[in-house]
């Protein structure tokens, strides 16, 4: 069989294969219409219905083959994309750092055992650190004047300090229980993070461009449309203004007559943030009733 299009024209992505981003980067993928069928063990994933490929690798691994170019797009935490762009220094092009992406939501912090003789980052000079990330946490004890050694971790750092290996560790946090469970303190924020869509920092081939722009557009489709919703309600024409004050980020909502009622109006209302319950109770507190809050699936302007 012929392939319908050339090597030069498919776009390549690269996910991770296996961990906390495989499932919210395949499924962003996915809203953005890619046909995608994968097996657990598949390094590659073809989309059926576009002439893009998606790479599963190693996390540790996206910065590298974006920035090289073998792949034009790569999704990764921001964890990992500063630490490699520190590591590479100034005179090598990083990706590009595109956009946030919303999930993966974590944050480098400094740790420090309870019963330890460190309790801040001024308490550690002369003393060690335990990372993974060794270039941001040289950056952070740069920045606040102070000379530690760190102590480079591939796995467990959170054990680092009862192996007696160093006096406090700088780790990824997210609910906090894995410090807890090992007697640690969660210090300064070192960097926060979250998931992030990377681009090759060189142009891309004609033959890719337009493929490339129309996926951008689409993520940031999906992403614009996640925080938007749509809502119905019904209101008095008096309180319009005051309804229409309390809509967050709506511009120009539709009014719609409601059959057999004079004073009574339909109001529809694209908002560009959530909703909350306050927000509902304040709206009815205005006059408003037979209030309904949509998801909005696809987003284009
Ligand atoms: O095999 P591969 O190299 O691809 O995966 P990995 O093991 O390096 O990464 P993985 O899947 O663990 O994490 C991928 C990315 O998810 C990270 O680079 C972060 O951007 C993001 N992320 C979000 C997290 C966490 N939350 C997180 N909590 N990555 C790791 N953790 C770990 C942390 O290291 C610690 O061990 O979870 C533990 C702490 O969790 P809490 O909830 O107890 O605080
Ligand atoms: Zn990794």
């Amino acid at each position: 069989m012929t392939p319908k299009w050339k090597r030069s024209e498919r776009v390549q992505i690269a996910v991770q294969k296996s961990g906390r981003l495989t499932d919210h980067s395949i499924a962003l993928l996915k809203r953005c219409g890619l046909r995608l069928t994968r097996g657990t063990d598949q390094l590659l994933a073809v989309a059926e219905n576009m002439p893009v490929d998606v790479l599963l690798v190693r996390d540790d691994e996206i910065p590298g083959l974006v920035r090289e170019g073998a792949c034009d797009l790569g999704i990764v935490g921001l964890n990992v994309a500063e630490e490699q762009r520190l590591a590479l220094g100034p005179e090598k092009a990083p990706p590009k750092a595109l956009r946030n992406l919303d999930f993966g939501g974590c944050r480098l912090a400094m740790a420090y055992p309870k019963d330890g003789a460190a309790k801040a980052v001024a308490d550690l000079d002369g003393l060690r650190v335990a990372s993974s990330y060794p270039k941001l946490t040289a950056r952070f004890l740069d920045q606040a004047g102070v000379k530690a050694e760190i102590v480079p971790f591939s796995g467990a750092v959170e054990l680092a300090p009862r192996l007696g290996r160093a006096e406090a560790i700088c780790d990824l946090v997210s609910s906090g229980k894995t410090l807890a469970a090992n007697q640690l303190d969660e210090g300064e924020t070192v960097l926060k993070s979250q998931a992030a869509l990377l681009a090759c920092p060189a142009e891309p081939p004609a033959a890719r461009r337009e493929l490339l722009e129309l996926l951008k557009r689409r993520i940031d489709g999906v992403m614009q449309a996640r925080e938007t919703k749509y809502i119905m309600l019904h209101a008095p024409r008096g309180a319009l203004r005051a309804i229409a004050e309390l809509l967050p980020g709506s511009e120009s909502p539709t009014i719609m007559a409601l059959e057999g009622s004079e004073d009574r109006v339909a109001v529809h209302a694209v908002c560009r943030e959530s909703i909350f319950w306050e927000t509902l109770e304040a709206l009815k507190e205005a006059g408003a009733s037979s209030m309904l809050v949509l998801p909005v699936e696809k987003m284009l302007e």
